[in-house]
């Protein structure tokens, strides 16, 4: 049975009119390895820990700022969410096509209640906590490129052109803000696209990104501003001592215009010293050292990295589950081509080590995670290719093989093959990553013996369902298997209205 909203009854939980305050139960364990007898042991306790959590219940007037609004991606995603609020359908040749939000966790996608009556209970995720609604978005952002968004829109060639027609009226007013543009960055068929770009010094340049929040927020009455990071694929920066590797040195080094620092570092920059949310969508290393630095001290959300869509999303479900059952995944061959602006500018090999970078790391946590079947540093062998096809556009095709190792010297094959537009699977994610950080920045909480409420880590590991390469505290274990990163994020969600983690035991019918 699916219910639309619920509330929770509970003397560790109270509703108030401004915040939801539920005191939790936090059962871990600690590990120890002793000396008892004689034997070192490894010896677990478990233990609870009780904390405290305070949602803000007032939902802020949203602004989403999009580092490259005209791409593929933010067109498509402001495209979706005019369609969805104004509740457009459109001629398909196959139907009529109603707006939705498929893909999206938080707006299509169910959490389990309880059980009532011998049934399963379900609740839309967005019941867990009061979330910012899509409708009452402000899009704006910034691009390289000075096309509209109803024109780009139809550079992107992603929608059904009966639905572009209907959002153009919507859409072509929007005109993306003057980017920053640093061609030593991005691959050199970009060239042809920059003629909407910021001029002066690193440092004017991140002044003018500040002096555009302040205005996109005056302009449109606007509480609140994420911003995303869904521009090209840029080539890592390198990180040198003196350079970006503290934020003393960064800072420094941006007053000196050094060259190696990447426009997706100085809109982050500006991002932290105005206090906004940044979360990058691209595999690139944006957040140096100094930078992570810089949004510690100054307790700014920075969140990262690559959108987690399609292949690797499949990957980090299949190796979990191979794993998971004792089977050992020795290969993994991830072909994929595609033919719109993201893979052109792919086809670069700078740009494309990054993307390989980001793909390649996702299994690491699963294979790490079972010491019976892989040896201590043993991996499997793990390929990632990715070609440039004009033709299909923004309909990517992905190809992988997995190989694996079987009982008594068996061997298994897995292929896949998928095809779909890839922006139709990006643009949910981006949604989520916003509407995500933006909670997230309304949750509070304490452990017993901390005096004080505050915010989670800056570092937003709780997005890490939505990207590639979790960008974690240093120290922190990067989760990568899907479903642990679901389940981290829905039973934080939970907590925070005193609800149980799922634990999927059903005890009451056993
Ligand atoms: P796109 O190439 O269509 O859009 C990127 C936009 O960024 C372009 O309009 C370009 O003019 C603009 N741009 C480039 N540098 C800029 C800068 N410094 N400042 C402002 N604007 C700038 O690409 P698409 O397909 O929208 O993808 C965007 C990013 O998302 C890519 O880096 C891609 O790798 C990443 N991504 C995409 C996924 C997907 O499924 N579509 C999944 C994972 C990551
Ligand atoms: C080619 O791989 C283009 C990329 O931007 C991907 O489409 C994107 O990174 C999505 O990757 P995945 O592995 O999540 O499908």
């Amino acid at each position: 049975m699916f219910i639309e909203s619920f509330k929770v009854d509970s003397p560790n939980v109270k509703y108030t009119e401004s915040e939801i305050h539920s005191v939790y139960d936090y059962e871990t364990t600690e590990l120890v390895h002793e000396n008892r007898n004689g034997i070192y042991q490894w010896i677990v306790k478990p233990k609870t820990v009780k904390y405290e959590f305070k949602t803000d219940i007032h939902l802020p007037k949203l602004g989403v700022m999009l580092v490259g609004w005209g791409g593929n991606n933010g067109s498509t995603l402001t495209a979706g969410v005019i369609a969805n609020r104004e509740g457009i359908s459109w001629a398909t040749k196959d139907k009529v096509q109603q707006a939705n939000y498929f893909g999206s966790l938080t707006q299509a996608s169910s959490i389990r209640v309880g059980s009532f009556n011998g049934e399963e209970i379900y609740a839309p995720f967005k019941s867990l906590l009061p979330m910012v609604n899509p409708d009452d978005i402000v899009f704006g952002g910034w691009d390289i490129s000075d096309m509209n968004l109803a024109d780009a829109m139809g550079r992107a060639k992603v929608l059904d052109i009966d639905l572009q027609k209907q959002l153009r009226p919507y859409m072509e007013h929007m005109v993306p803000l003057p980017g920053i543009y640093n061609p030593d960055f991005i691959a050199a068929n970009q060239g042809a696209r920059a003629n909407n770009v910021i001029k002066g010094t690193k440092q004017e340049q991140v002044q003018q990104i500040i002096k555009d929040i302040r205005e996109f927020k005056e302009k449109n009455k606007v509480d609140k501003v994420v911003i995303l990071w869904t521009a090209n694929t840029e080539r890592y920066s390198s990180v040198v001592v003196g350079l970006n590797d503290t934020t003393e040195n960064l800072m420094a080094s941006l007053e000196k215009d050094e060259s190696e620092i990447s426009p997706s570092t100085l809109y982050a920059i500006a991002c932290v010293l105005e206090n906004v949310p940044f979360i990058n969508g691209s595999p690139q290393n944006t957040f140096v050292p100094g930078l992570i630095d810089l949004a510690i001290q100054r307790n700014s959300l920075i969140g990262g990295d690559d959108f987690k869509s399609g292949q690797t999303k499949m990957k980090s479900v299949l190796v979990d589950f191979l794993v998971g059952a004792g089977i050992k995944p020795t290969s993994i061959v991830s072909y994929n081509h595609l033919g719109n602006n993201d893979g052109m500018n792919l086809s670069a090999p700078q740009t494309f080590r990054s993307k390989e970078i980001s793909k390649s790391n996702v299994v690491d946590d699963m294979v790490a995670s079972n010491g019976l079947l892989y040896e201590p540093g043993e991996h499997p062998d793990h390929v990632v290719v990715i070609k440039y096809v004009p033709y299909v556009g923004d309909s990517k095709r992905a190809m992988d093989e997995y190989t694996s190792e079987i009982f008594m010297g068996g061997r298994n094959t897995i292929v896949l093959h998928n095809t779909c537009e890839d922006s139709l699977l990006a643009a949910p994610i981006i949604l989520d990553l916003v509407l995500l950080a933006e909670l997230s920045t309304r949750i509070h909480l304490k452990a017993e013996g901390e005096g004080k409420f505050h915010s989670f880590h800056p570092v937003a590991t709780i997005l890490s369902y939505l990207t590639k390469a979790p960008l974690v505290p240093p120290g922190t274990p990067v989760v990568n298997a899907l479903s642990k990163q679901r389940a981290m994020l829905e039973n934080i969600l939970r907590a925070c209205v005193g609800l149980a983690p799922e634990n999927n035991m059903i005890l009451e019918y056993k």
